[in-house]
């Protein structure tokens, strides 16, 4: 840590936990993502706001969706702290702040320019603390429910685990603020190395010895993939309770419908593969992944790598649509599709070496002109939503700006 200076950012986390904690209502909407970091988020701000007297309901949601902000933000929610997302919409959340209710978010995606008035957003990237490194979500809500109390120190190896979802332990080692907490959860025995394993493999004795990626791994089966039956709920008692019979039965029940509409959605492709325009494999799933959540098309799309499904040199793209129902907000007929994006090994070397446009580059304009939106968009990955009849239209428009020379 070098003697880094943690102080202000601490002080701010303090003044909003006091902001948070003070107040005659007690009950409080703890807002998350469904991935790991956001699950393990939640899970310690629930026991831990449940400890400081709170009554408090999880909303885990796949992402900001603008048409979900007025189910989020009704007239009932008076304290709605959001987590691992948020940061990059505040702009938005902003505008469905209703008066008299409190809004804190906590995230460490890197924030997008101008701020958002009405509102309390606590970043580490604000203080120069790397948010893809040594801070996820769920070492930040661990800090924060460490202001809540101090009792709250048996929630340092969720923090971890949510690390560790975010691929922020490479190897098993933990910077900045992540590894003021692996320390602390090692230090009380919640923690323990486990060298036969392997290098930094670590286990959570109060989860049945899971190692933080086994722990990952059910997260994902139960809150990613469960996501359109609930499976967040049982991601959840499962961070603070430990796998039951219940938990792993559904986990391993979601694991084999995976598998399985995976492998349908490949025979039905034959031997011809993904359909090809110039430069780009795509698949389009429409609602057949369902019940599973928005991430399966991804992982598809790497299926489809790993198969052989795709143009050797191809941008891999997967379009499934968007559940008219969610399981916390209601239903939604906004008909659009969600699109992943991965590319070919043999893309990514041509794309490093700055023969082709990367996804970043890409992703973005081309959601913009018809009409979508991208959201989590990195160099060789990245996912967009678009209205569903734009999807002809969108695959020419991409096509077109990936055929063109870097
Ligand atoms: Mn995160």
């Amino acid at each position: 840590m070098g003697g880094r200076d943690y102080g202000p950012f601490l002080r701010t986390l303090k003044e909003a936990a006091a902001l948070i904690g003070s107040g005659e209502d007690r009950r409080i909407t703890v807002v998350h993502h469904n991935d790991t970091d956001g699950i393990a988020s939640g899970a310690i701000l629930r026991r831990a706001l449940e400890r400081a007297g709170f009554q408090v309901e999880n909303l885990p949601i796949e992402r900001v969706h603008p048409a979900f902000l007025p189910a989020i933000h009704t007239p009932a929610r008076r304290i709605i702290l959001y987590v691992d997302l948020g940061g990059q919409g505040a702009g938005e959340i902003a505008r469905h702040i209703r008066e008299g209710s409190r809004v804190l978010i906590l995230d460490h995606h890197k924030p997008g320019i101008g701020g958002a008035l009405g509102l309390h957003h606590v970043n580490p990237e604000f203080f120069g603390i790397d948010g893809d490194r040594e801070c996820s979500a769920a070492t930040l809500a661990c800090l924060f429910a460490l202001e809540l109390g101090s009792g709250n120190e048996d929630m340092a190896p969720l923090a971890l685990v949510g690390s560790e979802g975010d691929h922020q332990l490479p190897g098993g080692r933990a910077e900045g603020l992540n590894l003021q907490l692996l320390q602390t959860a090692l230090s009380r025995g919640d923690l323990r190395r486990d060298p036969e394993s392997g290098a930094g493999v670590y286990r959570i004795p109060r989860l049945q010895d899971e190692s933080l990626q086994e722990v990952s791994d059910w997260i994902i089966a139960l809150a990613v993939n469960g996501y359109y039956r609930g499976g967040s709920e049982l991601a959840l008692d499962f961070c603070l309770e430990g796998p039951d019979r219940r938990i792993r039965d559904f986990a391993r029940e979601m694991g084999e419908i995976q598998r399985e509409k995976f492998r349908r959605e490949l025979e039905a492709l034959g031997e011809a593969g993904a359909a090809r325009e110039t430069d780009v494999s795509w698949v389009d799933v429409g609602p057949r992944f369902h019940p599973l959540g928005l991430k399966a098309i991804g992982l598809f799309c790497e299926e489809l790598v790993r198969t052989g499904g795709t143009g050797k040199e191809d941008y891999v793209v997967g379009f499934q649509s968007f559940p008219r129902d969610n399981p916390y907000l209601g239903s939604y007929d906004g008909r659009e599709t969600k699109v992943s994006f991965r590319v070919t090994p043999a893309l990514r070397k041509r794309i490093e070496l700055g023969e082709k446009p990367d996804l970043m580059a890409l992703v973005p304009e081309a959601a913009a002109r018809v009409g979508g939106f991208a959201e989590a968009c990195h160099r060789f990955s990245a996912a967009c939503t678009i209205p569903e009849d734009r999807i002809p239209e969108f695959i020419r428009i991409f096509a077109r700006g990936a055929g063109a020379p870097r």
